[in-house]
């Protein structure tokens, strides 16, 4: 037994504790029990999940509020009146902004409306009433907002006094009291009711650019060339999903597995600018290229407030505009990754000197810390310590935190506890934001570390490993991997598919990697190539010939031009 944390807790595996996969039909292949597994159970079901249509998109006519904005938009623009998109900062707003642009470019044959993007540091997040008021200066006559609003009751209060209409598209929750805004038209999926999809504010808009579409053609068959107009649009809807880490079910998932495969393809020069500064590689494209690539990308400028760049290079920008504004992008963007790499390795650092890795709570605070990026570090101090995470940068004479927890301890609830000892806070289970006076830092340290005492259990402080499902060696083969493959794009709320295999022979074992950092070995009398990253220091204690417990993900890998079954392991148990 290799002990990875002190405590005396009986575990299952080497470094997590197992849930128990759901019974699934024992007849049925590997791939189709993964999907019961997730509560697909038919084999109409199966077809439509494995290889979904655009068809199973939710019809817009389901999206409250989409077919009223659509008339008044349409309405405006052929009367010729002055039409602006209010966007957002972050991945999911600008390209919001930049479907709807399309779509209206598309209809009226010329440029799309202007594009307003709020200033991060100016304005903050949202629709501010002077933006209404420079706006009536402007002789605009229509805004329509994307990703942002719905909690923007004094904007449209100005927006009536000035008369000027407001279209309000928004996913975010309204304000607690119930109020809404009071503006011509609202469009948000869970208005009524919970909606199928939980919508990113980009399929927000495209469900918007749609009904508009429609309205536009006069017809519910969109014309030819919006139908095209809406179908370049997915990769840009797909890259808002992603970014803005809604849940990948439904029509999101559709947008996502759509923009993927369109996304080599595609027509839009600012997207093809971006892919080749990244390198993006134009085959087998997934989720995480998206996630890790080119949504940071975007984010870079919202972060650094020239969001414009961005809305300008996925709308209009051309040739060697497009070329320069991507590699400005990419720089920004690595620029911003070089800050957030020393955060977390100083903040690692930090952690192994103060010996804060035995704590059950770690709180962290350094004058050199950057505000907009603690809160990713903190994420990053969890992946490798597993305990709730506070990382202060400090402004002033007041330090700026970001917390980050673990399943079953909720930080908004300890932080309540704590209050005493904080300016203000809000946030929910998961993850905070706080602000506390400078000299208020180990007070606050020693109320949280004592609640976190009291209330954390040791067991809570081991990871959990969750099988979908048992399967058996031979079960595991390359057609399996490629089959299951399909269940994606897999990110949030459609995580890659995990299985248990029991008692596999090892065949090989050895460390692999800078340092021997990983662990590389094979299983089976296939010799089934299984990977552990980090943990090449187990390879010395397994031994060729012994038998092991395994749960870990299923995947293809390339290499030099074969493909095969690989396992990551996730935990594993010597039997
Ligand atoms: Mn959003």
């Amino acid at each position: 037994m290799i002990v990875k944390f002190g405590y005396d807790v009986a575990m299952q595996g080497l470094t997590r504790k197992w849930k128990t996969p759901p019974a699934t039909n024992p007849t049925h292949n590997l791939c189709d029990r993964i999907l019961e597994a997730r509560g697909i159970r038919t084999r109409s079901e199966y077809a439509a999940f494995l290889d979904p249509t655009l068809l199973q998109l939710d019809d817009p006519n389901e999206m409250p509020g989409a077919n009223e904005a659509a008339t008044i938009l349409a309405e405006a623009l052929r009367d010729g009146k002055k039409v602006l998109i209010f966007g957002d900062y972050d991945a999911d707003g600008i390209t919001a902004a930049s479907v709807l642009y399309h779509i209206i470019a598309a209809a009226t044959r010329r440029e799309g409306p202007t594009i307003y993007i709020p200033d991060r540091m100016d304005e903050g997040y949202g629709i501010q009433p002077e933006a209404i008021e420079k706006f009536s200066e402007m002789g605009v006559d229509l805004v329509i907002s994307v990703d942002c609003g719905i909690t923007a009751i004094e904007a449209a209060n100005r927006a009536v006094e000035l008369g000027i209409t407001l279209i309000i598209t928004d996913h975010h929750k309204p304000s607690d009291d119930g109020q809404l805004p009071n503006c011509a038209a609202i469009v948000h999926p869970g208005m009524n009711t919970e909606p199928t999809t939980p919508f990113a504010g980009v399929g927000v808009a495209y469900q918007v650019a749609w009904a508009f579409a429609r309205v536009w053609s006069d017809s519910p068959t969109v014309n030819k060339r919006l139908k095209q107009a809406l179908l370049d649009m997915v990769p840009l809807v797909a890259i808002g999903t992603i970014a803005d880490m809604v849940p990948l079910v439904n029509s999101n998932r559709i947008f996502a597995r759509w923009g993927l495969q369109l996304l080599p393809i595609t027509t839009n020069p600012g997207l093809r600018a971006i892919m080749k500064e990244l390198d993006t590689p134009l085959q087998k494209l997934n989720a995480a290229h998206v996630s890790f690539g080119i949504a940071p990308l975007i984010n870079a400028v919202g972060r650094l407030s020239q969001a414009a760049e961005a809305v300008d290079l996925l709308t209009h920008l051309e040739g060697d505009l497009a070329t320069g504004a991507a590699r400005h992008l990419a720089k920004k963007n690595r620029e911003r990754q070089t800050v957030q790499r020393d955060i977390i390795s100083d903040a690692l650092e930090q952690i192994e000197e103060k010996q804060l890795a035995v704590q059950p709570i770690i709180i962290l605070q350094d004058d050199d810390w950057a505000r907009g990026v603690v809160g990713v570090a903190a994420g990053k101090c969890i992946e490798t310590h597993y305990r709730p995470t506070i990382l202060f940068a400090r402004d002033g004479d007041e330090l700026v935190g970001s917390a980050r927890s673990i399943s079953g301890f909720s930080i908004f609830d300890a932080l309540s506890a704590c209050a005493e000892h904080i300016v203000k806070f809000g946030g929910h289970d998961m993850a905070a934001g706080l602000t506390i006076r400078r000299d208020a830092f180990d007070a606050f340290v020693d109320a949280m570390t004592t609640y976190a005492k009291q209330t954390i259990t040791q067991e809570q402080l081991i990871r959990t490993a969750k099988p979908d499902v048992i399967a058996d060696l031979h079960e595991l083969t390359h057609t399996a991997a490629v089959d299951i493959e399909k269940i994606g794009p897999f990110g949030m709320g459609n995580p890659m598919p995990v299985v248990q295999v029991m008692n596999a022979k090892i065949t090989d074992v050895r460390a692999m990697g800078n340092k021997g950092a990983h662990l590389s070995m094979k299983v089976g009398k296939k010799g089934l190539r299984c990977i552990w990253w980090g943990h090449g220091d187990c390879a010395e204690r397994l031994a060729s010939g012994s038998r092991v417990d395994i749960v870990a993900k299923i995947k293809t890998n390339e290499f030099r031009g074969h493909s095969s079954a690989e396992l990551d392991i996730i935990d594993l148990r010597v039997i």
